[in-house]
């Protein structure tokens, strides 16, 4: 990590609104904003990686068509107290909101102007490490919610593909994928309708040798008590 925070560390805090993008295209919504400067999201990726409680990788596994499967990364799950998450055959009760993940909940919240109850924490060591391509359609997700997505560390390229496309019902030159580049401290917000139609994922890349960690901020259904 430190090799990684030296590169680029003497830009100063910026007071500006941060640079927003819009990404559009048959049923897609995307923002993708640089919600933080450089030595502002350094700060903050050096102290995801003293505060997060990753889970073990037998805690980590995931049940797909009857079988068990470590996943190519680390995970963790934080929330609201009493929230529980099903997805790929697990669920998920998350621990309690840490000051750093706090804090950035809260600048995401601003920018976006809703709450948050929910953020899985993923870590990828390298760029061996992935996750394959799915959809975020979760029913304990809130119907039509976006998902917030904030990325520290190694840049990686994330890649949507329609479904059509995943399901060979159209052609790549018909319905292109999607191919972003989510920088240190940048945010991706993921609007309705984009996880009904397109898949998402973050590719291998053998040439990267560097650590990411990003987090997805969700709202989750409260779960009804009799
Ligand atoms: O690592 C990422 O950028 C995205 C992780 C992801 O796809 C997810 O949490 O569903």
């Amino acid at each position: 990590m430190e090799r990684f925070l030296k590169r680029r560390n003497s830009s100063p805090p910026s007071h500006h609104p941060p640079a927003k993008r819009k990404i559009t295209r048959e049923n897609m919504d995307l923002d993708l904003i640089q919600l933080y400067d450089w030595t502002t999201a350094s700060r903050l990726y050096k102290q995801l990686e003293k505060e997060i409680d990753y889970n073990t990788p037998q805690q980590s596994r995931i049940h797909v068509f009857g079988k068990w499967h470590d996943i190519p990364r680390k995970q963790a799950a934080y929330g609201d107290e009493g929230l529980s998450y099903k997805f790929s055959g697990i669920t998920v009760y998350p621990k309690s909101w840490t000051p750093v993940l706090t804090e950035i909940k809260k600048k995401v919240e601003h920018q976006l102007g809703i709450n948050f109850n929910f953020v899985l924490v993923n870590r990828y060591e390298n760029g061996q490490q992935h996750i394959g391509e799915h959809k975020d359609d979760e029913k304990d997700l809130l119907p039509d919610s976006p998902i917030a997505s904030v990325t520290f560390g190694q840049e990686r390229e994330f890649v949507f593909r329609h479904e059509d496309l995943h399901f060979k019902r159209r052609r790549s030159d018909e319905i292109p994928p999607v191919k972003l580049m989510l920088k240190h401290g940048s945010l991706l917000v993921m609007n309705s309708p984009t996880n009904k139609f397109w898949y998402h994922s973050l590719p291998v890349r053998r040439a990267v040798t560097q650590t990411r960690v990003n987090l997805t901020f969700r709202q989750m259904r409260i779960a009804k008590v009799d």
